[in-house]
């Protein structure tokens, strides 16, 4: 059993009463954001207004919600292409803030923000807070990296908004987190769930046990991360610990959280409108199947973006969700569908190596897998570090351990991968989102 600190009595906040509208309601209120937004789209950016001319689209033909599904999908490379501007449907002067996210080629994509679309940001946030079971009263240490970046600058506003104290550490230095941690009386830390690890690990080591402090709750995002990952955390910290998702091109964090139910994420529906789609088709899916998550902003005025494919994968929930919010579930975000590598034959997710390697004891959540190519032939292997008490004890217990990651990956992949067992602290450690995967296939090429 895990031993974690009960939870707070659910905190309600007024903002969050949109979270346990009647669907009916909902609906109609999303119908018409909907249509708002597609005019605005329509009548202020060229990209949106050519790609419905050629389907013979005008605003007008948005009568019903189905009818999303006849407006053209939107995809990054149009965020490259248009870059830096050329989405926006709003003059320079009303915006208020610009981010951007660089991915991992060529140029980033920036984002726009109205002084309204700040507010709807913060709304979402404070929903999101206040879903994990943070309120008034609460000393919030945000971790998220400030910058261009979305996490750092969402969360604050979202954390003061809900008139929590916060503690704008951003990320990095992570001696002077515990130090925070400890003295300042944090109940609340928000970074990527890798970022926690490291911080569990590292106050460790300074004699700091996470479990005695008065931290009850994180707010872990930006990356994907597993349920073994999260019952890691939560028995090493005693605390909560919450997924929650977003992402820049729609607004940053706050499209869509978990609640104490700990069942998947309720998406913040009156402002994301969500389908779930067939990524080689683009048909939408019955509810339950799993797909690529396609998001539509109904709220944004600086960046209104029609139909936007995540690349995420995920499914819809079916059924109430036991907290009362009548907002759609989706399961959490295992995987992007661009992140599947091909291995001899073998379509492979990072996430599923590492369900593999936390079933197995005596692995640490640090990971790194890296393809290679030998003579035309695709190798894997998996690093892993084991714990300092695996390491220290004698070679058999080590080959022991390794032949189980062997045989536990092969279970769970289909295929065999090298299995590399590393001493505690090689693999490096990330303050934002952490990199999994090294592909060096291509350089044999
Ligand atoms: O990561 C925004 C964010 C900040 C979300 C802080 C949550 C907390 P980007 O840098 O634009 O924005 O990256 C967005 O990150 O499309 C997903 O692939 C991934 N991602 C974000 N949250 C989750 C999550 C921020 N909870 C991309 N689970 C998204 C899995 C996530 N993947």
């Amino acid at each position: 059993m895990i031993d974690i600190r009960p939870a707070t009595a659910p905190i309600f906040h007024p903002a969050s009463a949109q979270d346990y509208v009647p669907p009916l309601l909902l609906r109609a209120l999303q119908l018409r954001r909907l249509q708002n937004v597609v005019r605005r789209a329509y009548q202020h950016v060229e990209l949106f207004r050519s790609r419905m001319q050629e389907r013979g689209l005008r605003p007008e033909d948005i009568r019903s919600l189905e009818d999303i599904s006849r407006l053209p999908f939107t995809v990054k490379t149009d965020l490259r292409d248009t870059y830096p501007f050329g989405l926006f449907a709003s003059p320079m002067q009303d915006v208020v803030r610009l981010h951007a996210s660089s991915g991992t080629t060529g140029k980033p994509i920036v984002v726009a923000y109205t002084r309204e679309d700040v507010e709807v940001w913060t709304n979402a946030m404070v929903r999101t807070l206040a879903s994990c079971g943070i309120g008034a009263g609460d000393v919030v240490q945000n971790a998220y990296g400030y910058g261009l970046f979305t996490g750092g600058l969402g969360a604050h506003y979202g954390a003061e908004a809900i008139g929590a104290t916060v503690i704008p550490i951003s990320g990095g230095n992570t001696d002077r987190q515990i130090m925070v941690l400890k003295d300042l009386g944090v109940t609340a830390i928000c970074c990527t769930p890798s970022y926690f690890v490291h911080l569990i690990e590292r106050a460790r080591e300074l004699g700091v046990d996470l479990r005695d402090l008065a931290l009850r709750v994180g707010v872990f995002g930006a990356e994907p991360w597993t349920d073994s990952m999260r019952r890691h955390i939560e028995s090493n910290s005693r605390i909560h610990a919450y997924d929650i998702y977003g992402l820049s091109e729609i607004t940053g964090p706050g499209v869509a959280s978990e609640c104490g139910c700990q069942d998947g994420l309720h998406i913040f529906e009156d402002h994301f409108y969500p389908e779930i789609i067939d990524p080689a088709t683009g048909e939408t899916l019955p509810e339950g199947e799993e797909g690529e998550l396609v998001l539509t902003t109904l709220s944004k005025v600086a960046m209104p973006i029609l139909r936007y494919r995540t690349r995420d994968v995920t499914a819809f929930l079916s059924g109430p969700c036991p907290c009362g919010r009548t907002l759609r579930r989706i399961r959490r975000i295992s995987r992007r569908s661009d992140d599947m590598f091909i291995i001899r034959g073998v379509n492979v997710f990072p996430s599923q190596v590492e369900a593999a390697l936390l079933a197995v004891e005596g692995t640490l959540p640090h990971y790194l897998i890296v393809l290679t190519r030998e003579k035309g032939l695709d190798r894997m292997e998996v690093q892993v570090e084991v714990t300092p008490e695996v390491f220290s004890d004698k070679i058999g217990a080590l080959e022991e351990l390794q032949d189980r990651l062997v045989r536990e990956l092969d279970n769970v992949l289909g295929i065999r991968a090298e299995v590399r067992l590393v001493e505690p602290h090689t693999i490096q450690r990330s303050e934002g989102k952490a990199r999994r995967l090294i592909d060096r296939r291509h350089m044999a090429d």
